[in-house]
């Protein structure tokens, strides 16, 4: 069997390589000629643990090939970004530019599979169409199949054998052939169903655990007024068998689970209440993490401060900035007047104007520091080997270890605890 997978990026090209490992061979088509360049040269332009000794040996081994252009293949897989437009609806054009890309080369027997998270019904309305323009019969002469990728950054190679996963063919065929592809390397159990459903659970999947943050997000809003630890009260609530809180934070980043709530906002209007207002409630979290920054400098007496935010990453242990909460709460604390310097261990190059590789340097500048993300170097920090000025903290994250952190003579604040 031979594979071309269309798009080269966090999901496709672990995929890809992940395939080629296993002896397929397997042509990675990317539209961006440095990634292609960067994949030819194993140079990664991605953070991923395993990805690099994975990516060396499919080149080595003359499994993994990539150029900006597909060839032909049996199977195709498109891994493509589904974003958002400015106004919130979803952005189909990749799916479809790529879809359109490889008709040239679909031949008789061939088998076409959409990794990228879509709105519902997208199989149908937008790749369907363009796969009809090969002059080929759908069904019978070319199949077609969702098969979403489930995977979390940080541990995807992990993920991609472990986790079950969902297909969705057009028809049986479609979807068997799939679920065979996937038995080369996928330990977890294949559950086949219709390309829509399979469309829909991957979008649930990702709404469930914005609509959970939210939640918790809502919770911790109200730790102040109850005068509780939010973290504690979830930690216990969570003892039940049926209960999985989510936690607080300062938004909700990433290229899902702040972007695929919206497919469903879109196909339900005014019916995706709970949905839409989960969303909103998310993105409130950034100017209420700036708000708390500058109510904490206020109570301190501290004017024209200097913020040192640790974290730019949308998660911990990533390098992926993509929808990072942590550049809007820079915004937001701009734009209250306060000065910031940021650093992150895991963005090697300086992607952001605020940003330091330095950490002496934005211990040195802060008047306190922001901890927006949850980096295992952050949990590590030793408090004592370092003093800032004023020695005022404030995680976001549940993050820090507050005890070595007040040993060390720190004001402590934790987002959703009143009891500080
Ligand atoms: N976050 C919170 N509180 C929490 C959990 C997460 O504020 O309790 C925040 C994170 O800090 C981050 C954002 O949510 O900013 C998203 O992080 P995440 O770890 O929840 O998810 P992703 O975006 O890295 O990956 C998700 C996963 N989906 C689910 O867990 C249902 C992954 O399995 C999917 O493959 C991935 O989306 C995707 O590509 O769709």
């Amino acid at each position: 069997k031979s594979i071309c997978v269309v798009g080269l990026g966090y999901i496709g090209l672990p995929t890809a390589v992940m395939f080629a490992n296993h002896g397929v061979k397997v042509h990675g088509v990317d539209l961006n000629p440095a990634a292609v360049k960067s994949i030819q040269e194993k140079k990664l332009h991605i953070e991923e643990d395993g990805l690099q000794e994975r990516l060396n040996k499919a080149v080595d081994e003359g499994f993994l090939t990539a150029s900006t252009t597909p060839q032909e293949a049996d199977v195709f897989i498109v891994a493509v970004p589904s974003p958002i437009n400015p106004d919130n609806t979803a952005n189909l054009e990749y799916v479809r530019q790529a879809t359109a890309s490889i008709v040239p080369y679909i031949k008789e027997g061939n088998l076409v599979i959409l990794e990228s998270t879509v709105p519902p019904k997208t199989v149908e309305h937008i790749m369907l169409p363009e796969l009809v323009k090969s002059g080929l019969e759908i069904g019978t002469q070319i199949y077609v199949a969702h098969s979403p990728e489930r995977v979390i950054p940080g541990r995807i190679f992990e993920e991609l054998v472990k986790n079950d996963r969902i297909v969705g063919g057009i028809n049986k065929k479609s979807a068997e052939l799939t679920k065979e592809l996937y038995e080369t390397f996928v330990g977890g159990t294949i559950h086949l169903t219709d390309a829509t459903t399979a469309e829909l659970v991957k979008v649930m999947e990702n709404t469930y655990r914005d609509v959970n943050i939210a939640f918790a997000n809502e919770l911790a809003k109200m730790a102040d007024k109850l005068d509780v630890n939010i973290w504690e009260a979830i930690q216990f609530a969570n003892y039940h068998p049926r209960v999985n809180v989510h936690f607080p934070g300062p938004g909700v980043g990433g290229h899902c689970i702040a972007v695929d709530p919206w497919f469903l906002v879109e196909i339900g209007g005014g019916q995706a209440e709970i949905i839409h207002l989960a969303r909103n409630t998310n993105d409130s979290m950034p100017s209420y993490t700036a708000q708390k920054t500058q109510t904490i400098l206020n109570q301190n007496k501290i004017a024209g401060a200097t913020v040192g935010v640790l974290g730019l990453a949308f998660k911990g242990n990533v390098d992926d900035m993509r929808e990072s909460p942590s550049t809007i709460v820079i915004d937001e604390l701009q734009k209250l007047g306060l000065n910031v310097i940021s650093f992150d261990p895991h963005i090697k190059e300086n992607k952001h104007a605020t940003q330091t590789q330095n950490f002496d340097e934005v211990v040195a500048a802060a008047d306190i520091l922001l901890c927006l993300t949850d980096h295992k170097e952050f949990k590590a920090l030793d408090p004592q080997a370092f003093a800032s000025r004023n020695k005022i903290v404030f995680d976001t994250k549940n993050c820090l270890d507050r005890t070595s952190w007040e040993r060390a003579g720190y004001q402590f604040h934790l987002l959703g605890d009143a009891k500080n």
